[in-house]
């Protein structure tokens, strides 16, 4: 028995605050470690204590064993936990933590170097009695002895590397003509991959569902099953929502399944918590696929129908305590599904992608869960993985559980980055997913290019956009005055404050009037639509209005003055009003017209007719949102007429000075 003090989480983001909330919350001092990119990480300062391993890419930091092990035994850490991903699953790793007298929160090395190769497993499995598909596992790799067994499996089948995982150096096989050159490539991507171009062969389980099987032993020879999940619904092998229990699972099911399981992990003398894949075929047998040998990604759907928390019980039996648990202990409770919530585009073929989380406020609702390592104005950089939080919601059925998780990435706040959040959604809603047939073959047959395009906003969108930033503009405009008369206020427009916003979102521009009539309500004319949008309550970052007798909550954000982003029911839409920037020559009829690009006060006006100016001089400085914005001049030319006068309220979209173009 080894009672830890002190436990060093070797990764970042989500998981290692995952890891430490239960460690500290257990007493544990968590030594966090970190690349130069996250020194402002939230793992960092979650951490009692952080120790700089290196330079951003992961392998001179988090991939970095000799940084990550003198980080522990500078720190004085009894114990070190991989997270997933980076060291989890590196047997020289696990070795090299025992050969330092620490120890590894996870399996012996043996079970992970046994566990990483699929030939090794699978005969191990066989022995077991665990089932496996049918296929060639053998050391002889010839083409001839490949081709030969293939004819005894026969076809459709699948060539796998046996060093592989996540499909790559997999092909997929119809006929025995297309083996020799599937074999050829599948080395070629193997050898390149995983440094090996040992295959295996198996039959091709058509349609199969993915179904993953949770279990844990201590070091007393106790093997426990904590039921399945089902990690069907996948992308290009990423899983992209993970479930549990299985929608199709039945009790007798289960329990052979849990019980190969538990075998499997039992007849190599594992440690620790493990996952056992399985394919599913729709005729209900089950096959054996690989074991992972670490805390997954999907864990928190298991917590939330067995009421564990996984990470404690990793602990627990890594200082040699017994499990204390037995099957009979274990009941589930409800369903949980998560979702993967990634900065990409859906629209560019999911590419990831970088920048800043601007405003993150995770919903808060009934058996929802968000685990997440970041916090608003955190970077997703270009060196990690894209994922920025996982959404969990858990309910008595799996239609409640499915429905709060769909209202909770509505309602949840995020700007700054384009995510997957509105492909989560759609996914989420399909008939298929609801009914929970959803196979591996789910995202390829129900989702089009269309589908994944960038969505498109809809005139009452920029309808809605436009009114929210005509009062916040104005409001925060009127605020920062020193004195506004009822005669400066009619300035230019000659009655109520008109505005103008020419937007560009996505592929489509909107040209919006807005005109306010009291009591939070506005006529917004679009080129030939009319609208009337109420205000019904306008708070920090979210609104609900009105529009045409139908209420809308939306979220919104504004980066910089002139743009505007808005998400309506999880789906972003960037509006960025044209107007700021126009200078426009073609518009005006041979004249530049410098237009207002808020409501604000103006402070400052540099120029006088007959002035030259070229593209970039100073013209006016306006006051708005609590800040100063130069106006520049985007044309070359002679100042015609200036209207402007400092110290007077403009609205977005008067003109405020005329442009004579230089030719
Ligand atoms: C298979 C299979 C059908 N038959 N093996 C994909 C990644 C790797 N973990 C195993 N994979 C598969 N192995 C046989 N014999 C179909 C897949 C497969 C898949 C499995 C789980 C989840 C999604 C998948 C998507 C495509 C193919």
């Amino acid at each position: 028995m080894r009672n830890f003090k002190t436990i060093l989480i070797a990764n970042r983001g989500e998981i290692a605050c995952r890891v430490m909330r239960t460690a500290q919350a257990l007493g544990y001092r968590c030594v966090g470690v970190y690349s130069d990119a996250d020194a402002d990480a939230p793992h960092v300062r979650m951490a009692d204590d952080a120790v700089l391993i290196g330079p951003a890419p992961v392998g001179e930091s988090y991939l970095d064993m000799s940084s990550v092990l003198a980080a522990a035994c500078d720190t004085g850490a009894e114990a070190i936990h991989p997270g997933y991903g980076f060291l989890s699953e590196n047997a020289e790793f696990a070795r090299a933590c025992a050969d330092a007298g620490l120890t590894f929160i996870g399996p012996g090395a043996d079970a992970i170097d046994l566990m990483g190769n699929k030939a090794a497993a699978k005969r191990r499995m066989i022995e077991a009695g665990v089932p496996c598909v049918p296929g060639y596992e053998g050391a002889d790799q010839s083409d001839e002895t490949l081709l030969t067994a293939a004819g005894d499996i026969g076809f459709p089948l699948m060539v796998k590397a046996a060093a592989g995982g996540g499909g790559r150096g997999m092909r997929l096989v119809e006929d025995a003509a297309a083996l020799p050159a599937a074999l050829k490539s599948a080395r070629s991507e193997a050898l390149n991959a995983f440094g090996s171009d040992e295959l295996i062969l198996e039959k091709a389980i058509r349609r199969p569902r993915h179904v993953e099987v949770q279990v844990f032993a201590d070091a007393q020879g106790n093997a426990i099953h904590l039921g399945e999940r089902d990690c069907s619904v996948q992308r290009r092998h990423q899983k992209v929502i993970e479930e549990a229990p299985c929608p199709v699972m039945t009790e007798e099911l289960r329990q052979r399944m849990g019980h190969a399981a538990v075998e499997a992990a039992r007849s190599i003398g594992y440690l620790g918590a493990g996952t056992v894949e399985f394919l599913l075929g729709a005729d209900g047998a089950f096959y054996f696929l690989e074991m992972n040998t670490r805390l997954q990604v999907e864990h928190p759907v298991t917590e939330m129908i067995t009421g564990l928390d996984l990470v404690a019980l990793q602990i627990r039996v890594a200082e040699g305590h017994p499990l204390g648990l037995e099957q009979a202990d274990i009941s589930l409770t409800g369903h949980a599904i998560e979702v993967r919530l990634y900065a990409e585009d859906t629209a560019q073929d999911f590419l990831p992608c970088t920048g800043h989380v601007e405003l993150w406020r995770p919903a808060d609702g009934e058996g929802l869960r968000f685990d997440s390592g970041i916090e608003s104005g955190q970077a997703v950089s270009p060196f990690y993985d894209p994922m920025i939080a996982k959404a969990i919601a858990w309910g008595e059925t799996r239609e409640t559980a499915r429905h709060r998780l769909i209202e909770g990435l509505k309602d949840t706040v995020l700007f700054g980055l384009t995510t997957n959040r509105g492909f989560l959604i759609d996914a989420l809603s399909k008939e298929t997913f609801a009914a929970g047939e959803a196979t591996t073959a789910f995202i390829g047959e129900e989702f089009s290019a269309d589908d994944l395009a960038e969505p498109q906003p809809k005139p009452e969108h920029a309808a809605l956009a436009a009114v929210i930033q005509y009062q916040t503009e104005r409001s925060s405009a009127l605020a920062g005055s020193i004195v506004v008369s009822s005669e400066l206020l009619d300035w230019s427009s000659g009655g109520d404050l008109m505005s103008r916003y020419v937007y560009d979102a996505a592929d489509q521009e909107f040209d919006i009037e807005v005109c306010p009539k009291g009591r939070g309500i506005y006529r917004v004319a679009q080129s030939d639509e009319e609208f009337s949008v109420e205000i019904l309550r306008l708070q920090g970052d979210t609104a609900r209005l009105r529009t045409d007798g139908r209420r809308r909550d939306v979220q919104f954000f504004i980066p910089a003055p002139g743009r505007i982003e808005l998400a309506v029911e999880g789906q972003a839409f960037s509006f960025r009003n044209r107007i700021a920037f126009v200078a426009d020559a073609e518009e005006s009829a041979g004249g530049g017209r410098v237009l207002a690009p808020m409501h604000g006060t103006l402070l400052e006006v540099l120029v006088a007719p007959g002035d030259e100016v070229t593209t970039g001089t100073r013209l006016a400085v306006l006051e708005a949102m609590k800040m100063q914005h130069d106006i520049l001049a985007e044309i070359d030319g002679t100042i015609v007429t200036v209207n402007g006068k400092p110290d007077t309220q403009t609205a977005a979209g008067d003109v405020l000075i005329e442009i004579e173009p230089a030719t």
